[in-house]
């Protein structure tokens, strides 16, 4: 930890009074992309764009001011796309510079989309970082996971014995492995590989296994997705987490040494690892048809556990303090598993099933590690030839609803389809994630406006902001320098771990950034301080959507081609002689009771499908 760090940051982002500020992507923009800029004070003023040796390229009109209300400020949205000979440019309004070097180049998001995937390397559990890999980074090898213990709670009977659950990535800022926040985390890394792949075919990421004849992208993956392997118990459930009973303290992984444990085992983590395991099994065949049988066995083996204890929700055990991942509605995990199993064994008995779980307008949701709907949408939306016309219909429709939803949010000062609303713990997630969304929404119509809509999310992340901060570790003029990360507070590195993606601005973080929530301004509520966990800790499942996002961008932009809908025929597999539906359990009727939660009465509500919802007492939806 270094104070002198935060000081650095805070007098860099200092503006002038009354001159023209203005607030740009700090990393690069895509030669064919869109570029804009957002200027403060300047509407009706010339900006010009003067290239290296100080000679003007281009001159765009200040367009009126207008607000986002996230920043609560008005500013000019200055479009220069029309740029597009590489180089390096500056802007001015009158004499003077605003903003920060606009590089434009045809790689331009090359190195933060490898950064970004580079991230998932740097969080590897089991295994030193070598400095060949690492660089300055390298570290001893922390968690070998080799003698994993069984809390109460997996109930398993003999909590003397262990098993090995090495690899895996660390989640977040701690070095808990958790399966749920897996489970979205890998999809949405694989569905970058899948709809990429010309592209990260060749991507070397510089890691140990990039001399093989693997994708790097889909070894890195394979570290996590083998961790996963491990998680399933001999009955076919998957364990919820392996962690600590408690959160270690701020060190490096060779230093947190309490012992682990596997805790819980879930219905929401069983069926995440199911959607993992089963697009793993078709992506990895023509690489390693033992290790996609491997993966499409586990799928089927999980899916048996799952139909078979469909109420089993983790709680969280009262000895235990690390992450929860607590969700109690398994709806949007089942509809997911079952669409990427029935994928790849066009199974009809796992169709039926997955149709009890259909996409209604309430479930339209934006995907996080609690709501997974979205990821069935992306498979079944892509994989035309597979599923049938109502459930492409309706993942269509949860696509649309919310990709034009943020395309009417995107008329603003900033240009940006983020809303007051997206600000809460993992912001910059949520917002990494409605790029997702608008790819799909563009790889599906190729209409323009869904691609640069992504375009503005990332330069948004990269530095559009109020704040005039990359959020992303190692990239941009002024970068994040304090994000709540073991490994990085642990070292004696004065620069955090590169390529990590920071949450964000939390209207609600109730920790030390407590005294910068701006009540007016959502996107301000923000502290780059390792104390705060709530808007600048790092974690995969924020990092995975911001290297999709960027990645698809650079590939998509760079050539101008995009992944071909209904291109995938996947691979075939045999689950048949998994018993399947068959069960003795009767379907659970729906009811209610009060209970005593966060400190007030709430009707628990259990629905049929096993789903809980709680209420206050004047029957307001809680959750
Ligand atoms: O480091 C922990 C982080 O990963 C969690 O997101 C966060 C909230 O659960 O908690 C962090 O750990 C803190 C703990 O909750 C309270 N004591 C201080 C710990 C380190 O800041
Ligand atoms: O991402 C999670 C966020 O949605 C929750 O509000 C928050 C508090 O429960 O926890 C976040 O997940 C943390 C996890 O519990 C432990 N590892 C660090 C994760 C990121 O902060």
């Amino acid at each position: 930890m270094n104070m002198k760090k935060i000081l650095l940051i805070s007098a860099v982002a200092a503006p002038a009074i009354f001159a023209a500020t203005a607030y740009q992507n700090q990393v690069g923009f895509m030669t064919n992309g869109l570029k804009q800029i957002a200027v403060i004070d300047a509407a009706g003023k010339d900006v010009v764009f003067k290239d290296k040796d100080g000679q003007a390229a281009l001159t765009v009109t200040a367009p009126e001011a207008s607000m986002w209300q996230p920043a609560n400020e008005k500013a000019s949205l200055v479009d220069f796309s029309e740029l597009k000979t590489p180089g390096t440019y500056q802007a001015y309004v009158g004499d003077e510079a605003v903003g920060h070097p606009i590089i434009i180049a045809d790689n331009a998001l090359e190195s933060v989309t490898k950064g970004s995937i580079k991230f998932f390397y740097f969080q590897r559990s089991s295994t030193a970082l070598e400095e060949e890999y690492a660089g300055k980074y390298a570290r001893a090898m922390g968690h070998p996971d080799t003698a994993v213990m069984y809390h109460a709670s997996t109930g398993k009977e003999d909590l003397t014995a262990t098993f090995n659950g090495a690899k895996g990535w660390y989640d977040a800022g701690d070095y808990g492995k958790y399966i749920v926040n897996s489970g979205i985390s890998t999809y949405t890394l694989l569905q970058l590989y899948q709809q990429n792949k010309a592209y990260f075919d060749t991507l070397n990421l510089n890691i140990p296994e990039s001399k093989n004849n693997v994708p790097d992208l889909l070894d890195e993956i394979r570290w996590n997705i083998e961790w996963m392997l491990t998680m399933q118990d001999d009955d076919g459930g998957v364990f919820h987490k392996l962690t600590t009973k408690k959160f270690a303290g701020m060190v490096l992984p060779e230093k947190a040494n309490k012992q682990r444990y596997a805790i819980g085992k879930s219905i929401t983590a069983t069926w995440d690892f199911i959607g993992v395991t089963a697009l793993a099994a078709d992506i990895y065949k023509p690489f390693d048809a033992e290790f996609a049988e491997k993966c499409a066995k586990a799928a089927g083996k999980a899916r048996w556990w799952g139909v078979n204890n469909p109420y089993a929700y983790f709680s969280q055990p009262s000895d235990v303090g690390t992450g929860s991942y607590t969700d109690g509605n398994a709806v949007d995990e089942k509809l997911w598993g079952n669409a990427e199993l029935y994928r790849i064994t066009g199974n009809k008995e796992i169709l039926e099933d997955m149709h009890k779980y259909k996409l209604y307008k309430n479930r339209q949701k934006l995907q996080g590690w609690q709501t997974v709907y979205a990821l069935a949408a992306f498979t079944i939306a892509t994989n035309p030839k597979i599923f049938e016309e109502e459930d492409i219909d309706s993942a269509k429709a949860l696509i649309f609803t919310l990709a034009d939803s943020y395309i009417d949010q995107v008329n603003n000062g900033y240009g940006l389809a983020i809303n007051n609303d997206d600000f809460y713990w993992g912001s910059n997630s949520v917002v990494a994630n409605k790029g997702m969304v608008l790819i799909h929404a563009y790889i599906l119509t190729k209409e323009k406006k869904y691609l640069d809509a992504a375009q503005g999310i990332l330069d948004y992340l990269l530095g559009r902001n109020p704040l005039d901060l990359s959020y992303l570790t190692g990239w941009g003029v002024n970068q994040v320098m304090n994000p709540h990360h073991r490994p990085s507070e642990g070292d004696t590195v004065v620069a955090p771990v590169p390529g990590m993606l920071v949450g964000g601005p939390n209207s609600s973080a109730d920790d030390c950034a407590k005294e910068f929530i701006d009540a007016d301004a959502p996107a301000k509520s923000y502290y780059d301080n390792s104390c705060s966990y709530a808007t600048n800790e790092v974690a995969i499942n924020w990092n995975a959507p911001f290297a999709y996002l960027v990645g698809s961008l650079q590939a998509i932009t760079a050539t101008g081609k995009v992944y071909e809908v209904g291109s995938d025929t996947p691979q075939a597999y045999d689950i048949d002689r998994i018993p399947l539906a068959k069960t003795n359990f009767k379907k659970q009727a729906e009811g209610s009771r009060l209970v005593f939660k966060n400190g007030v009465v709430q009707v628990e509500k259990t629905l049929r499908d096993g789903s809980i919802r709680y209420f206050n007492l004047r029957g307001r939806n809680l959750k």
